[in-house]
């Protein structure tokens, strides 16, 4: 069948003050060499590129508190991020935010929440990762800012020493916990447990969930969490979620994750059920990359979210 054409806004964050493995930062540059407007394009989507989001880089800051390095920074980028992609949904476009390290999604979120609270609906999230990036300062083993975007929208950390990213567009929290989805998740830090509860999280599936129950039992579950009472969902896809045997070229690899078929499953689950508001892929890493495969699968899974069919 024919699909609903589009109109996607590219928007690339090139960070990487979050994480402590530089090179995300070249992660938009490396998809969009991989094509990534011109595969979506073929399917019949119109797609406009938005340039890049304005960032610091690292050489030229100091980090600042080793609890969140460049906390302030990044709040920065994020603030911008969240404003242009409200532009993007005011214009009527779908923002496909392009990463950089997951920090950013503090941002991306916050607008995709700011744009829909102005018309009193709230949002969902289907946070995809090895990772629940869940951490506070007070909690964090590492003190990267990619480890907590997380806690910052569901509320947690004000007192916490995390307050300019919870704090984003001077409201929290951006998102509710029950309409919050983590999918895939597999490194869960010991303090990071505590703060899912505190948090409120309940949907939380585990490598163990997609094992033994599947992909598609899993992913209508999320759906349907993130769409109750919602006016859809944006979808964080951090590649590291993947099995680093498929995706070499992330920031944080961590074995043991989905298969290339499970990841496309996921995707093309997600586009069936079309109450998709906005998307990104993060943390992929050009550095550490084979020839740019990874973000090539980033390309193909963006294609299967946005309807591609094999047949
Ligand atoms: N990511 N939980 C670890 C930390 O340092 O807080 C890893 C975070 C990884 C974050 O991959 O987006
Ligand atoms: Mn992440
Ligand atoms: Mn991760
Ligand atoms: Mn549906």
């Amino acid at each position: 069948q024919s699909l609903p054409t589009r109109r996607i806004c590219v928007l690339g964050v090139p960070l990487d003050l979050g994480a402590s493995r530089r090179g995300v930062d070249m992660g938009p540059s490396a998809v969009r060499v991989a094509g990534l407007e011109a595969r979506l394009e073929s399917l019949g989507h119109q797609v406009t590129d938005g340039g890049n989001v304005a960032v610091e880089i690292a050489e030229t800051r100091s980090t600042g508190d080793v609890h969140a390095r460049f906390l302030n920074e990044i709040a920065e980028t994020c603030s911008h991020t969240a404003n242009a992609v409200i532009r993007a949904l005011s214009d009527g476009m779908m923002p496909l935010v392009l990463g950089g390290d997951h920090s950013l999604a503090a941002g991306s979120v916050s607008g995709v929440a700011e744009f829909y609270r102005r018309r009193d609906q709230k949002i969902g999230v289907i946070w995809i990762d090895a990772h629940s990036d869940i951490n506070t300062p007070q909690t964090s083993p590492s003190g990267n800012v990619h480890g907590m975007p997380l806690a910052a929208l569901l509320g947690l950390g004000v007192d916490a020493g995390l307050a300019p990213l919870t704090g984003l567009l001077g409201y929290s929290p951006k998102i509710a916990p029950e309409n919050t989805v983590l999918v895939g998740v597999r490194d869960i830090d010991a303090a990071e447990r505590e703060n899912l509860r505190r948090a409120g999280m309940t949907h939380v599936y585990t490598m163990r969930d997609i094992d033994e129950r599947g992909m598609r039992a899993v992913m209508e579950e999320a759906i349907r969490a993130a769409g109750q009472g919602t006016a859809g969902y944006h979808v964080s896809l951090d590649m590291d979620w993947i099995d680093p045997e498929d995706a070499p070229g992330v920031g944080t690899p961590v074995r043991g994750g989905v298969t290339y078929r499970e990841a496309h499953l996921a995707m093309e689950i997600l586009a069936d059920h079309g109450h998709l508001l906005s998307f990104e892929i993060v943390e992929v890493n050009p550095v550490i990359d084979e020839h740019n495969r990874t973000a090539d699968l980033a390309v193909e899974l963006a294609c299967s979210a946005f309807g591609k069919k094999i047949l």
